[in-house]
């Protein structure tokens, strides 16, 4: 065989890494921080379809059913006769209405300037204005169609993820369907044989149209309730991006370092609360069509069981419990648990580098670095200066100094006592007594009693604790008196 050379006239993007990517590096290896940013352009917004009210939908039988043969086919599901809706957090819900017994949706995709946490946008691609694309929400045994629109500039697909169909329905570019080329619409319709959590997404350039955000979720309700009633039930969709510092362009060619982790396309302090009354059953539906991650998913406060995952529901002698879900990628799981102890409870990704925020993965180790009097050397040169990290990433969460056009701190946002370290994939649990709406309630005001604090001098001399002793001294105690 002869040696073949290979030409490319692609960017040099996967050859060297980014002139951005380059220049933080460079910069944050002297422990600086500088204000470069670029502009960001402003997107005009169409009004989506998400943004109608939902239309009227008065019960009817299925008077298409004898005219289209369909088997299994039952009334459409109706909200609060039939189901209890899911709350979708920072997300939106996609209006349908009923014609001749089915129900009948409409996907547009579409570029969408989104926010992922106030500071940071960028041109992402999604549906109807959102992204993620908003929730589609049917009943087991519904007929649905569902018209797709490209306004985008490439060719798309819809694939619903774990929903059982026919095959020509199932949306594979080139495998199941010609792709909706941009300008056309595409009709896809079926009944729905099963209940519980979905996906939907682009099948057609995965990596660049999923990574730009053209996903949703797809909820389907039981006909029949099943186990014990819900009262709150979340909708969580987890994804992962790469935004380089000022940087208006999600990279979707990135295969290692992502810098935003969002739930709901929402990284802390974006994110929305999840807001429970005490008592209630809650349950949490997440999905995850990140690039490359799973998501182990620990919620605070709760031992809970997982009850579905995209393959079904699973019988309550094998629920298992849990207080970290794992989410591989290209799944759901679902979990249950009665919200009894109020309070405000953190919900992550046990990932630590999924709870930060841009600019905090692969900065030089300065922890212990003692710079003596350097900063007021290359202050010099460099009149921004100021050398970061010695004693670890938190500060960054409060810097007075600001940080580029575009981007947001390393890690998250104020809470009620000091900076929340966290960001990224981080939500909180707020579980109250009592609520007169779901809107966040504001902080949780602990008990008198029931909050860690300094330790007064009294209780330290009554426990016989000495502060100054030698460490070691009080660990090696313990185990002889153990
Ligand atoms: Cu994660």
């Amino acid at each position: 065989m002869t040696e073949r050379k290979i030409e490319t006239s692609a960017p040099h993007a996967t050859l060297a890494p980014s002139s951005d990517a380059l220049s933080r590096r460079r910069v944050l290896g002297t422990g600086a921080i500088t204000l470069a940013a670029s502009a960001l352009t402003t997107l005009t917004r169409p009004v989506s379809a998400a943004e109608l009210p939902t239309p009227s939908t008065p019960l009817a039988p299925t008077p298409g059913a004898a005219r289209i043969g369909v088997k299994d086919w039952l009334g459409p599901g109706q909200p609060g006769r039939d189901y209890q809706p899911v709350v979708v957090p920072n997300g939106a819900k996609l209006p349908w209405k009923v014609v001749d017994g089915v129900k009948v949706f409409h996907l547009v995709a579409e570029e969408v300037e989104h926010e992922y946490a106030p500071g940071i946008k960028a041109h992402c691609w999604g549906y109807n204005g959102h992204v993620h694309g908003p929730t589609i929400e049917a009943v087991e045994r519904d007929r649905i169609r569902i018209y797709v629109t490209n306004r985008l500039s490439a060719p798309t697909t819809l694939h619903c993820h774990g929903i059982l169909l026919e095959n020509g329905m199932d949306g594979v570019g080139g495998l199941n369907q010609k792709a909706i080329q941009p300008g056309e619409t595409f009709k896809y319709e079926f009944t729905l044989r099963q209940s519980g959590m979905g996906m939907y997404h682009s099948h057609h350039d995965e990596m660049t149209q999923m990574g730009l955000g053209m996903t949703g979720l797809f909820v389907i309700h039981p006909r029949r309730p099943r186990g014990p009633r819900v009262d709150r039930d979340f909708a969580l969709m987890l994804h992962e991006w790469k935004v380089n510092v000022g940087a208006a362009r999600p990279d979707p060619n990135e295969m290692v370092e992502f810098n935003l982790l969002t739930i709901n396309g929402k990284a802390f302090p974006g994110t929305d609360a999840l807001v429970v009354k005490k008592g209630q059953r809650v349950r949490l539906r997440i999905g995850n069509l990140s690039a490359m991650d799973h998501h182990p998913i620990h919620l605070h406060g709760y031992q809970f069981k997982v009850t579905e995952t995209d393959g079904g529901a699973i019988p309550e002698s094998a629920q298992w419990p849990e207080t970290t879900v794992l989410v591989p990628v290209g799944s759901t799981r679902t979990v249950e648990f009665t919200a009894n102890e109020p309070g405000d409870w953190a919900m992550h990704c046990h990932m630590t580098h999924h709870v930060m925020n841009q600019m905090g993965h692969g900065v030089p180790n300065m922890i212990g670095v003692k710079p003596g009097n350097l900063d007021a050397k290359v202050q010099r040169v460099l009149p921004s200066y100021m050398t970061m990290g010695q004693t670890g990433m938190a500060d960054m969460g409060e810097m007075h100094m600001g940080v580029p056009k575009n981007s947001i701190p390393m890690v998250g946002g104020r809470g009620k006592h000091d900076i929340i370290t966290m960001g990224g994939m981080f939500t909180i649990l707020k579980v109250r007594e009592e609520l007169a709406s779901y809107a966040d309630p504001g902080w949780y005001e602990a008990p008198a009693g029931t909050m860690a604090q300094a330790a007064p001098h009294t209780d330290l001399a009554h426990d016989g604790i000495d502060v100054d002793a030698p460490s070691k001294a009080w660990a090696d105690s313990n185990v002889r008196s153990g």
